[in-house]
Order: structure tokens, then C-alpha cells, then sequence
């Protein structure tokens, strides 16, 4: 159809979705805008448009989470918990270290998020934060999966998503890092989409006369993103069946972690999670439950105050496992989902979203003005055949970098990485010089290369120097 045909007949379709305004600056625009503003319509999906605008605009939102009936959802702990368990972790890790060793297991990294509250300039990974060397997130899981591949002599093929808003300076950046020595052809930078944002009133914004306002379509984005991209065909070319798939901002992440994966495979699971133990009923956590006898996750802003703050007869509470965003995806899954045309919930944030008005003059809103839509990774666990959750400890793998300061920041994150450092060290047998509050009295930082956990560590250990207080130490 050509571009005025094709526009005469999305009149009509935009009028009786009340989003007929996309086309009023239409006589104004001049080719190329016009074939620009056309595409983005092609893309929106027309048909769900009145039910977001009900349900998630206009409307109020469904309480959906009062009306379930919760339960705790099992998990395996950090450590085994009976004999018969340590027999399971020991032919689990055996098995995670066959299917590595394999190059059954690839890595996944989701990045297309903005970082707004990191005020940092750039995609995030890009963040210098380790405490010596100042190296950025991308660098430091570049070395770890150099340092897997290396361990299991096999190639760990990494893929990362970025949405529209940082590709092309995430790829410039690989590229001027000359992909941290990484083999490119081994390194798949993929886009997730987008949705189109709503005004209150339920009409899609436009940023300018040709322009529709859009933002990323969340993490859980990645599944069609891997079908669309190509990324999925690369992995089944190359014979994955396990995705390992963390987010950018967590520098202590255990990358291709046998425990993890030999659980999840020896229970046949499709898609699985690691926890830790909340340090408060309201942390900004995602929290596990079971639903009908699945396992779910309910974001911490979702979850009602009575379930969050309820506590078992020892004190501890009956919802204690927080989601950090870490999983084990089966590429099966991944197929699966995309050929039966699934859709996962969406999710709404209200915003300020700077707009043009029906006089083409640019509004930046001082209030909240519209919302954005996106859809979450761990509304797919329910669709997996068998779930597993394991517990992990926090001080060995969760220190989210979101904030410039305060709670889950730059600094909050660099202490954890000399703590475990100092922990790894000390485990070896080093003297690690203490302040009276018991933090460490030095700057540590330990490469990948040197040690991807404390046994690394153990076998170097006539390697590492005395340390003094004050001292600055990093091992390659
Ligand atoms: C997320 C989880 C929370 C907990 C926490 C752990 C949600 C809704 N909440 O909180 O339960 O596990 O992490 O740190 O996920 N991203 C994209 N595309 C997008 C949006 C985000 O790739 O469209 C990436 C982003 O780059 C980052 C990750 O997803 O790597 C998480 O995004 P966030 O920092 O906004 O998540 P947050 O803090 O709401």
C-alpha cells in the first residue's frame, strides 16, 4: 500500500481508538517525517491499544494482587540443608560444570534501562566502579565471562540488550574498548522495543510533529527481543540451551554459577531465580510467592503491607525471599513463548513525559503528566514448566548500583566489592587489616582473571603481599 493510501485507511483506525491527534500534524510534515511518523504507527499494536488505556491508563488498576491466595514459595538455601541435599549439590555442580564446559550456557545481560537515578551520562554499563581500578560494569563482566571460558575451555558467547534510547553508544563504546578482548563475533548487541507513552486523559503523546513518544517495553522485552534480533537463531546455532541472564547494574553477579545451573537442569525447570533473605519486609525487591502452585513474583510496590510484614512464630518472615533479578532462561522457553504469540502482563509508571501540544509547542511538565508502559522478565516464571529458587548470600553476589548516594549506591556497591574481597582473602589465610567497625582498613579490588571465587584465591595465595592498613591492593 503506498503512504496515502495506507494513511487514509489508519484514519479511521486511529479515530475509533480516540488517537486520530497522531495525524495532526500530517499536511505540515514533509516526506521523510511523513514516512518516519508512518512507521512508528505500523508499529503500535492497535488492537491492545483500547485495553491498556482502560486498564492501565484511564482506568483504575485492577487489585488483582489482593484477590490471589499467596503462598511462600520453596527454595533450595545458600547451603545444603540435610545430607541428601549435599548429595543433589554435589551432582549439581557437577553437572552446571559439564553443561559450561559443553558451551550449553550463555550469557544475558539486560541494559537498555536509562539510569535516570544513577545520574550518570551514558548507558550504565559504561559506569567506572570498581574500587581500585575504576573499571566499568561492562569491563568487569567481560573478564569474568574471559575468565569462565578460560577455566572451562569453552567460549561463553554474551549478549546484551540495550533499547533505543543508548545502542548506538553502547556499541560505541564496545567498540572503542575493542570489545575488552572479547571476540566480537562472539558478543551480540541486541534492541528491545518500545511502547508508545499515554497522556492521562488515555491519547498517545507525541515528543514532535512526527515523532510518537515511546519508551523501552521493560526487561521482560527480551523475549521477543532475543526471536526478533536474531539473537535466539545465533544461540540454537550454537547449541545453548541456558541463559544466563542478570542485570547491568550488580558487579558481584555470579556469572555461569554450576549450583545454580545443575539445580535448575537436574530439576528440569525452564526458568529459574536466585534470592536473598530481605533485610526488611519492605525492601525494593521483587518478592517470591506461589500462586495456584506456581511460582511468581510480586514487586515490592505491589505487595499489600499485611503480607509483607507477616512473620512465621520465630520472627522471621513468611515472604523472606527477594527476587534480584538473576535467572537461569531456557532457550526452549524463549521459542516457546514467541511462537504461541505470548504476551506477558504490563506494568504501569506514571511520569513526566515531555510532550508537544496540539499547537506543535514543546511541553516539559513540572508533574507527572502521562505513563509508560513496560513488562517484566519474572511474569514469565508462571509460564515455565518448573521453577526453582535458590538462596544466595547477599554479601557474595547482590550489590545493585542505583543510586548516585544513599541506600544501593556507588558507594554502597564499591564497599561490598572490597568486603568480599576481604572475605576472600581472609578465607585463604590473609591478614586483612580492620577498622574498629570492622570494615576493612584497605582498598581491595580482585580481578576475574585472578579469582572467580575464594578456592581461585586459595591456590594464588603465595601470591598476595601482606597488607598494612591503608594499604591499596588489586590482583591480576
Ligand atoms: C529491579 C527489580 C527488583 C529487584 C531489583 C534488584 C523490576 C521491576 N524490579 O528493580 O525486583 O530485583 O531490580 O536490583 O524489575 N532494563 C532494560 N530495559 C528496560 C528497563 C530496564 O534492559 O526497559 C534493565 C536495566 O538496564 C537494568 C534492569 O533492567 O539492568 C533493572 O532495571 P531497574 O534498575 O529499573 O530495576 P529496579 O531497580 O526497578
Amino acid at each position: 500500500m503506498t503512504g496515502k493510501k495506507e494513511i487514509e485507511s489508519l484514519r479511521p483506525q486511529l479515530a475509533q481508538r480516540h488517537q486520530e491527534h497522531l495525524l495532526a500534524f500530517w499536511p505540515q510534515l514533509d516526506p521523510r517525517q511523513r514516512q518516519e511518523l508512518l512507521d512508528q504507527i505500523r508499529e503500535l499494536d492497535l488492537a491492545k491499544i483500547d485495553e491498556w488505556v482502560e486498564q492501565l491508563v484511564t482506568g483504575t488498576p485492577i487489585a488483582e494482587v489482593a484477590a490471589k491466595r499467596f503462598e511462600p514459595a520453596p527454595s533450595y538455601g545458600a547451603e545444603p540443608r540435610d545430607t541428601g541435599q549435599r548429595r543433589k549439590y554435589r551432582k549439581a555442580m557437577e553437572l552446571g560444570d559439564k553443561l559450561i564446559a559443553q558451551g550449553k550456557v550463555a550469557a544475558l545481560v539486560v541494559a537498555g534501562g536509562q539510569g535516570v537515578r544513577l545520574g550518570f551520562e551514558g548507558p550504565k554499563g559504561n559506569f567506572p566502579i570498581s574500587p581500585v581500578r575504576q573499571k566499568t560494569l561492562f569491563r568487569l563482566f567481560a573478564e569474568t565471562i574471559q575468565a569462565v571460558s578460560r577455566r572451562y575451555g569453552t567460549i561463553c558467547p554474551w549478549y546484551v540488550m540495550t533499547s533505543p534510547l543508548n545502542h548506538a553508544q553502547t556499541v560505541e563504546v564496545f567498540q572503542k574498548e575493542n570489545y575488552y578482548g572479547l571476540d566480537p563475533q562472539d558478543v551480540f548487541i541486541f534492541q528491545q522495543g518500545t511502547l508508545p507513552s499515554f497522556g492521562l486523559d488515555g491519547r498517545i503523546l507525541l515528543t514532535d510533529k512526527a515523532q510518537i513518544a515511546r519508551s523501552p517495553d521493560g526487561h521482560g522485552g527480551c523475549i521477543r527481543a532475543l526471536a526478533r534480533s536474531g539473537a535466539l537463531a545465533d544461540m540454537k546455532k550454537r547449541g545453548i540451551d541456558y541463559i544466563s541472564y542478570w542485570q547491568v547494574d550488580n558487579p558481584l553477579v555470579r556469572l555461569f554459577d554450576p549450583l545454580f545451573i545443575g539445580l535448575h537442569a537436574l530439576d528440569g525447570a525452564e526458568m529459574s531465580s536466585k534470592a536473598v533473605i530481605k533485610n526488611a519486609p519492605k525492601e525494593k525487591v521483587g518478592n517470591f510467592c506461589r500462586i495456584e502452585g506456581r511460582v511468581n513474583v510480586i514487586e515490592y510496590s505491589d505487595l499489600p503491607d499485611e503480607l509483607a510484614e507477616k512473620r512465621r512464630p520465630d520472627g522471621t518472615l513468611v515472604f523472606e525471599l527477594g527476587s534480584i533479578a538473576i535467572h537461569i532462561i531456557n532457550t526452549e522457553l524463549v521459542e516457546r513463548l514467541n511462537a504461541q504469540a505470548y504476551s506477558l502482563p504490563l506494568h504501569r509508571a506514571v511520569k513526566k513525559i515531555p510532550y508537544i501540544d496540539p499547537q506543535g509547542h514543546r511541553v516539559q511538565p513540572k508533574e507527572p503528566n502521562g505513563v509508560k508502559l513496560e513488562s517484566f522478565i519474572f511474569d514469565a516464571l508462571p509460564l515455565a514448566r518448573e521453577s526453582i529458587i535458590l538462596e544466595i548470600v547477599r554479601s557474595e553476589q547482590f550489590a545493585p548500583t542505583k543510586n548516585a548516594e544513599g541506600d544501593d549506591s556507588v558507594r554502597t556497591t564499591r564497599a561490598m566489592m572490597v568486603e568480599r574481597a576481604a572475605a576472600w582473602l581472609e578465607s585463604a589465610g590473609v591478614q586483612v587489616p580492620r577498622q574498629p567497625d570492622g570494615s576493612a582498613d584497605c582498598l581491595l579490588e580482585i580481578a576475574p582473571s585472578f579469582a572467580l571465587d575464594p578456592a581461585d584465591v586459595a591456590a594464588k595465595r603465595h601470591v598476595v603481599p601482606e597488607l598494612q592498613p591503608g594499604d591499596q591492593l588489586y590482583l591480576q
